[in-house]
């Protein structure tokens, strides 16, 4: 394998695992380099804590891609999470258009809603501003909350393989290559990822396990990417990630003080022995 040189643009959760503490670990596990252009830091993210810290650093952003310009750096792979605001978007937009080496993989994790609600402090003017840097993505890995949101169609507790064909033909109207929504669950005691490329569609059904835990979203993305990035295909990658990121619930779910996050650091030697 050659070498790849990743970014990854989203916030620091100081505490919490997710967003960038999991992206550089899980994308570095896989064997890639991994570059990071923070959003913004956070004491903690926002899901569940009581509060947080919020520094901005969206002004940084212009002056490090222009460092970036004036050193040459290109990536082979951008990969976006969390965004703090619509402003970070159209700056993500840019750096897609100067820091991409010729063949760059886009991915965006639309990561702003789960179980039909926005995240906090995100309006429908940043979700119209998503559905723009989706649509200049190779690869979008929406969960069905964000998928209705950006696709402006009903959010459904439940649903049949015709909603979810919807959605993904809709999101695939946008412009990127694949679409990958995760958490798409027919039955109770299963879930899974659907896969849509091409025109076809496929799933990759896995056990859910009764707990789900904060930043499996960042989880499944990361190693998504990572493995994507080391050779795999779409389906492969998607697949991978699937398990890697059940492995990371299973070793946190009997632990009731670890509310806050997933265990991802123990399970890592898994996610690279599927790399294979
Ligand atoms: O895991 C997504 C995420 C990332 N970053 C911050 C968050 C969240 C979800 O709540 O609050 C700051």
């Amino acid at each position: 394998m050659d070498h790849k040189l990743v970014l990854t643009i989203q916030d620091i959760s100081c505490v919490g695992q997710c967003s960038l503490t999991v992206a550089l670990p899980i994308i570095s596990a896989c064997g890639l380099e991994t570059a990071i252009l923070p959003s913004a830091v956070l004491s903690n993210h926002t899901g569940g804590f009581k509060s947080w810290t919020f520094r901005d650093l969206t002004d940084d952003m212009p002056l490090i891609e222009q460092k970036w310009i004036e050193e040459g750096i290109q990536f082979d792979a951008i990969y976006t999470g969390y965004l703090g605001s619509a402003r970070q978007i159209d700056i993500v937009k840019h750096i897609f258009g100067t820091c991409s080496k010729p063949g760059c993989v886009h991915v965006v994790d639309p990561a702003m809603a789960d179980n039909g609600k926005l995240y906090y402090g995100f309006d429908m003017d940043f979700v119209k501003e998503m559905a723009k840097l989706c649509a200049s993505a190779d690869y979008i890995l929406p969960n069905i909350t964000e998928a209705s949101l950006i696709t402006g169609t009903e959010y459904r507790e439940t649903y049949d393989e015709a909603y979810v064909l919807d959605q993904a033909q809709k999101l695939a109207a946008l412009g990127p290559k694949s679409v990958i929504l995760t958490g798409i669950s027919y039955e109770p005691s299963t879930t899974g990822v659907v896969i849509y490329e091409n025109g076809e569609m496929s799933y990759y059904q896995h056990h859910r396990l009764p707990k789900g835990s904060h930043g499996t979203g960042d989880i499944y993305a990361s190693s998504f990417v990572g493995a994507l990035m080391t050779g795999k295909s779409s389906y492969e990658a998607a697949k991978i990630a699937a398990d890697y990121t059940v492995k990371c619930i299973e070793n946190t779910q009997d632990d009731p003080d670890h509310w806050y996050g997933a265990k991802f650091e123990s399970v890592l030697p898994e996610l690279i022995s599927s790399l294979k």
